[in-house]
């Protein structure tokens, strides 16, 4: 039963990626497990409206299989949700173009696609901008001023807080006494970033101040663009949903979520739902690098369900303290790893010793430096110390075949 006193619900979630890639790993089946539980969630909440503050796909050019996986979720949520309204925006990583393109084929529809800052006659298009929303009963309950990420050249001369400024001071207008939901996706000064999978996006010189775009004109400000679920602080609910799995190890201890906001009069109320993990994120040896022996203990002693499906295997980073080259470290990782339902992310080094102090010769002329020398400094550097006898054999042997081979 619907509550006709309930205020308008929507769900605010952000940065999917579909289509990424994790050192060459699909993350299709994350992604369908999201999208299967968001759908529940929309029923679950009766939410009036799902909004998707960008970056929806991983990249400009997404693959077929990403925008089918789209599709098919729009068309599951609208079917099980009828008076549910999805609006999706641009974000940095999306071509605005694409995003656009099945907005002639919707129409004025429940599902709106907006990868770009409508413009008309060079002046920003706010009647395209501005959408209403409606509640329950079909008439309209908020509105939404649906900004995309915006490059440089889209924001026109009064940079960002100009094109906020005139978008607030509209919607405003248009929704009189209801609430209005403005979105963005952007990186707002104090935001939390991770350190390898969000591109830092700043818009005419200098990161912009969430005071200097927003004000209480807006019930909520829903943003893109950060992967960590965050409030900012500001006059009114400022929020970064996060995306709904990590993009990158750095991101395995976030608490992904999605945004439940009741735009009830007194003001939005904003409660996470925590979206379950479908492939854990595993570090091996869990308290950091350990030499080699070791390691290939601590594969061995994993416990691992044989019977899951590929799609939720767990990501593996694994770290080896190394006290030289090692050149079998490689090798070695990988025949531990064979038949185990592991993901490899990555292999990372970590010198045992303190590396030298960075010994390349100083003010040499190129012509007078000696490989042999530019070698030992390198080797210093990377695992400190002198190369050992062997390796400096091959490299005088490579140098040999090098001048070989040269022209004369
Ligand atoms: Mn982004």
């Amino acid at each position: 039963m619907t509550d006709p006193a309930r205020p308008f619900r929507l769900i605010h979630t952000s940065d999917w990626h579909i289509g990424h890639e994790l050192f060459g790993h699909d993350r299709e089946a994350e992604h369908d497990a999201f999208l299967a539980w968001l759908v529940e969630q929309l029923v679950a909440e009766q939410a009036n409206l799902l909004l998707v503050t960008g970056d929806v796909y991983d990249v400009a050019n997404p693959p077929v299989t990403a925008m089918a996986r789209l599709y098919r979720f729009l068309r599951d949520a609208t079917e099980r949700c009828p008076h549910l309204s999805i609006v999706i925006i641009g974000g940095n990583h999306d071509s605005a173009a694409r995003i656009n393109l099945p907005a002639a084929l919707l129409g004025p529809g429940r599902v709106h696609l907006v990868g770009s800052l409508a413009r008309c006659n060079g002046v920003v298009d706010l009647d395209r901008l501005l959408l209403p929303l409606p509640g329950e009963d079909g008439e309209t309950a908020a509105w939404l001023a649906a900004v995309p990420y915006c490059r440089a050249g889209d924001v026109g001369p009064g940079g960002l807080a100009g094109l906020y400024g005139e978008v607030l001071a509209a919607g405003a207008a248009r929704a009189g006494t209801l609430p209005l939901v403005v979105t963005g996706h952007l990186h707002v000064a104090g935001g939390d970033i991770s350190e390898q999978s969000e591109r830092r996006i700043v818009v005419g010189g200098e990161e912009a101040e969430a005071a200097s775009l927003f004000d209480a004109r807006a019930a909520y400000v829903a943003l893109g663009h950060l992967h960590r679920a965050q409030a900012i602080r500001g006059e009114t609910p400022i929020r970064y949903a996060g995306s709904p799995l990590p993009l990158s190890a750095t991101e395995r201890h976030y608490r992904h979520s999605v945004s439940v906001v009741n735009l009830a009069p007194g003001g939005a109320e904003v409660r996470e739902l925590t979206i379950p993990r479908h492939a854990p994120f595993l570090a091996v040896p869990e308290g950091g690098a350990r030499p080699l022996a070791e390691v290939e203990a601590a594969i061995a002693a994993l416990s691992l369900d044989a019977e899951a499906e590929r799609g939720c295997w767990p990501f593996v980073e694994i770290s080896v303290l190394v006290d030289g080259p090692e050149p079998d470290l490689q090798s070695r990782v990988l025949a531990a790893l064979e038949g185990l339902p592991l993901r490899l992310t990555r292999i990372v080094r970590v010198a045992a010793r303190s590396a030298g102090q960075g010994t390349a010769p100083q003010g040499a002329d190129l012509a007078e430096l000696r490989p042999e020398a530019v070698f030992a400094a390198a080797f210093d550097r990377v695992h400190g110390g002198a190369p050992p006898d062997d390796l400096l054999r091959a490299f005088e042997q490579l140098l040999v075949e090098t001048h070989a081979e040269e022209p004369r």
